[in-house]
């Protein structure tokens, strides 16, 4: 039955019915009953069926359930992820661009008919606490069961999201999906931002097929947020609450692999914890910003739950994420130890099960397939695949903000942007300004490591880490981002640059990462509350050594000192030349050559960054 009486969601869901045929149409109330009855369905599929899912062991595992997708199947494919927008110039350079009647044209055969002798799924979430002024509503239509369980923990879904809607708005996001063939030849993932809508077919891998997460909240909504005067961005938000009991909020944007969940669930080191410290968790991949009626700048996070790598998450590198997977989690592309019906993943533990079944589905002696070589590779083969996820709900974590389902959201102290850097960038440094922040973040970049396929060391630019998530032209993007800037003048986030990654010349990382962290966090508190001075640097504002609290700091053995911090400040002139030909060479080539454009306030940064930094080289 209907959950809505919205003219507009009955009318596109008869329509979407019509072009994809299904059988028999399901809304999605999000009931237990309704979510049980259909885990009872996925999960008595034959054995062999693709869809299958499987229930893991009860008393270990509350709740949790296991899939693994095709092979060809495990990943975001951002060769095949469109933004379809009237004009091509819209898209921008760091986007694949189609006509969107063009794109219609290509894809309306392969929905024709493709959910005959399937039940279509009608999904309805809300990205962001119900009621918020800065939630939105999404409604997903979907043939995979396994698309509706992980949309329930992603999201707030079933018929309270309609709340927000109404019975005459038109203001929802249309995503369709069909898992189709799962033919790779012909997977797509489009974004038409103009008619809010999403069309995602053959494929049936979280990324490309939860469509609230980066379709919706970082594509559509980015391009949502430039019309309508907020912003969407790829950012975990975390909280810091201090000895006097106030919280400092604060976000981070890092392109993938560089530690936005271990940073958005760190434990502070004992020092701090003994001071009263705390960190708490309000996202960690989406973060949706709005100045509120204070003129400060308000984050939500639109999600409900962590879709987060497994292999490398452990008791150690993150303990509050570990925490999370215990009970209500989906695991994909995972091991499973068949002892005792659990998961496993590589640096879970130094323990990997003798009876196992790799992600593919052999059953292996976890601890011999894994000493294998692989011989196209040359890589030791992994039980996980290395991008094998858990979907796990944020209540689980044990350090979630009492803020999370805020309406209001939190207010936002700092911004940081950081990347892999084996040198080159500082430990931590402050823009002078909104503007040079804006610059700094257009010039994220990571370096690929040995762990990728490809030369190793070789700059990446993601900036603001939304290259693969903008929704419409990065220089227009970039231009929003100083309009932002202007509409928050002096109550405008300060913004931070940081780099984890520092290593020496055999490559050993310099600053320990992880809890540590909180070491940098805190100086970045102080300078939001003028409390500690800063030393200008060509580059911006880094810290005096000595404010960089190593109290307690033995990394590899040893003490940490207030050298060891000034070396992770030092600055290399001659690299830093590199660096701003490279960041021409990127505005240019990369961006202004290919239609982007380029803000001239963002061409003055890189011009006077130039200056400064000629003038300390000499
Ligand atoms: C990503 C993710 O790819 O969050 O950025 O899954
Ligand atoms: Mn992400």
């Amino acid at each position: 039955m209907a959950l809505t009486n919205n003219k507009n969601v009955l009318a596109w869901v008869d329509e979407m019915v019509a072009l994809t045929k299904p059988d028999k149409v399901v809304w999605i109330d999000g009931s237990k009953e309704q979510l049980d009855a259909l885990t009872e369905e996925v999960t008595s599929l034959p054995e062999g069926n693709r869809d299958k899912m499987y229930k893991l062991n009860p008393e270990k595992l509350p709740g949790c359930l296991y899939h693994r997708t095709l092979p060809n199947d495990v990943a975001r494919v951002e060769d095949r992820t469109f933004i379809c927008t009237k004009k091509k110039e819209d898209a921008g350079p760091t986007n694949n661009w189609m006509a969107p009647d063009e794109m219609k044209a290509k894809l309306v055969p392969l929905y024709d008919g493709v959910m005959k002798g399937r039940t279509m799924y009608v999904i309805p979430y809300s990205m962001g606490p119900i009621g918020s002024p800065l939630a939105k509503v999404g409604v997903e239509l979907t043939d995979s069961i396994y698309v509706v369980l992980n949309m329930n923990i992603m999201t707030r879904m079933g018929k309270q999201a309609f709340e927000n809607l109404g019975d005459v708005s038109n203001d929802f996001v249309r995503g369709l999906h069909s898992k189709a063939d799962v033919d790779p030849e012909n997977r797509y993932i489009v974004q038409f931002p103009e008619e809010n809508t999403i069309w995602s077919i053959n494929s049936a891998y979280g990324g490309n097929v939860l469509l609230g997460k980066k379709c919706f909240a970082l594509r559509i909504a980015s391009f949502q947020g430039k019309n309508e005067g907020w912003m969407a961005e790829h950012m975990l938000i975390l909280g810091v609450q201090k000895p006097s009991g106030e919280t400092v909020y604060i976000t981070a944007a890092f392109p993938s692999a560089c530690g936005k969940t271990n940073l958005a669930m760190l434990i502070p080191p004992e020092g701090y914890q003994k001071a009263g410290y705390k960190v708490f968790t309000v996202g960690d991949d989406i973060a949706w910003m709005k100045p509120g009626k204070d003129g400060r700048l308000y984050a939500i996070n639109p999600e409900n739950g962590f879709f987060g790598v497994a292999p490398g998450t452990n008791e150690k590198s993150n303990p509050n994420a570990l925490a999370c997977t215990k009970s209500g989690t989906i695991f994909t592309n995972v091991a499973l130890n068949n002892a005792d019906n659990t998961v496993w993943w590589e640096k879970l533990d130094k323990n990997p099960p003798v009876d196992a079944t790799e992600w593919k589905g052999a059953k292996v002696n976890g601890p011999e397939f894994i000493a294998e070589v692989d011989e196209k590779t040359g890589k030791n083969k992994t039980l996980a695949h290395p991008n094998s996820r858990f979907t796990a709900p944020a209540e689980n974590c044990p350090c979630i903000s009492p803020e999370f389902n805020n309406p209001a959201g939190v207010p936002i102290s700092a911004i940081i942007f950081g990347g892999r850097r084996a040198s080159t960038t500082p430990l931590v440094y402050q823009s002078f300004d909104w503007t040079h922040g804006t610059y700094m973040g257009s010039a994220v970049s990571s370096e690929t490591t040995a762990a990728a396929t490809g030369a190793v060391g070789v700059l990446r630019h993601d900036p603001m880490a939304m290259k693969p998530f903008i929704g419409y032209n990065v220089g227009d993007y970039w231009a929003h981002w100083l309009e932002m800037g202007e509409k928050l003048g002096d109550k405008a986030p300060k913004i931070f640059n940081v780099n984890w990654f520092k290593t020496d010349d055999e490559g050993n990382f310099l600053w320990p990462g992880f809890g540590d962290n909180m070491r940098v966090l805190d100086w970045i508190i102080k300078r939001c509350e003028g409390t500690v001075d800063a030393v200008e640097t060509p580059i911006g504002y880094e810290p005096k050594a000595e404010d960089i609290n190593v109290d307690g700091l033995v990394y590899e053995g040893k003490q940490f000192t207030s050298d060891d911090i000034a070396d992770l400040l030092k600055l290399d002139m001659d690299k830093w030349e590199s660096e701003i030909t490279e960041m021409r060479r990127y505005y240019d080539e990369d961006i202004k050559a290919k239609g982007g454009n380029i803000p001239a306030a963002l061409y003055e940064q890189l011009d006077k960054l130039e200056d400064r930094i000629k003038k300390a080289a000499k």
